[in-house]
């Protein structure tokens, strides 16, 4: 597993951009991660962890009279999602607080308090870190210490993100886009397979297995997950709403009701 030295990412907070981007008053900006953000577990004498590219978006909203010269805003809608299949692509949602100080040293913090999976709640911080430039991409790391046993262990996460619209959300498995999973799904997929019926509107949430393409498989594997106790869709899972992890070729051009 790579394991570079995390300390480092803890000093390497840069906000870029123009100021004017960010949110104004009650404005609510959605923000949504690029490539070079990345979700890392590290223990010392632990056999487990978890580090992948993490996709998902969150929201800033400026606050009103921030004092000494401070801009502060709420981070809210905060969901993340990690590409690591190993781990079951932990899902991570939440809020936080982002400020920035624009006069005499500038400098900026972030702290989120993030739940895994439903989970609550880790407080992730980056501490105050310098601001050595403009507004508004954003790139910030955050670390959570915990401790396993007696072991060391941290997480950090690096956020890369621009103000931007955030990918479509739906549930794997939910081919016939109607919010929920359930018969009418593989029975949408068998028809749309097999007899012409609708196509999905979203491709990637009626490959139900993942694998990249659609067949019988899908269909078979939401019937076993629906009543046979098989294993659940992958991220972006059947409980609720999510992004993908990785992208896919099959894209989700009408994204269903979530
Ligand atoms: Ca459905
Ligand atoms: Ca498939």
């Amino acid at each position: 597993m790579l394991r570079p030295k995390l300390g480092v990412f803890a000093l390497l907070a840069v906000l870029v951009a123009d100021s004017t981007a960010l949110a104004q008053g009650d404005e609510a900006v959605t923000y949504v991660l690029q490539d070079g953000s990345y979700y890392m577990t590290e223990c010392q004498c632990c056999i487990f962890g978890v580090f992948g590219p993490v996709v998902g978006s969150f929201v800033l909203v400026r606050e009103e009279g921030s004092p000494g010269g401070k801009v502060t805003y709420r981070v809210e809608d905060v969901d993340l999602v990690v590409d690591d299949a190993f781990s079951g692509d932990p899902r991570y949602t939440g809020t936080g607080v982002y400020r920035q100080r624009m006069q005499g040293l500038k400098n900026h913090e972030m702290e989120l308090f993030l739940g895994r999976d439903g989970a609550c709640c880790l407080e992730y911080e980056s501490g105050i870190v310098g601001l050595n430039t403009e507004l508004p991409a954003l790139e910030i790391d955050l670390r959570f210490d915990w401790s396993w046993r007696s072991c060391k262990a941290y997480s950090d996460l690096r956020i890369v993100a621009e103000a931007g619209t955030p990918p479509p959300r739906f549930r794997r498995g939910d081919a016939d886009g109607n919010g929920t999973l359930d018969l009418t799904d593989p029975i949408f997929l068998l028809l749309w397979l097999f007899v012409g019926g609708d196509e999905p509107g979203c491709l990637d949430a009626a490959d139900s297995n993942r694998d990249g393409h659609h067949d019988l498989s899908d269909a078979v594997h939401l019937l076993l997950y629906l009543f046979h106790g098989g294993s659940a869709p992958l991220g972006p899972g059947p409980e609720r709403c999510g992004y993908a992890p990785r992208s896919s070729p099959l894209g989700c051009g009408l994204p269903p009701a979530c």
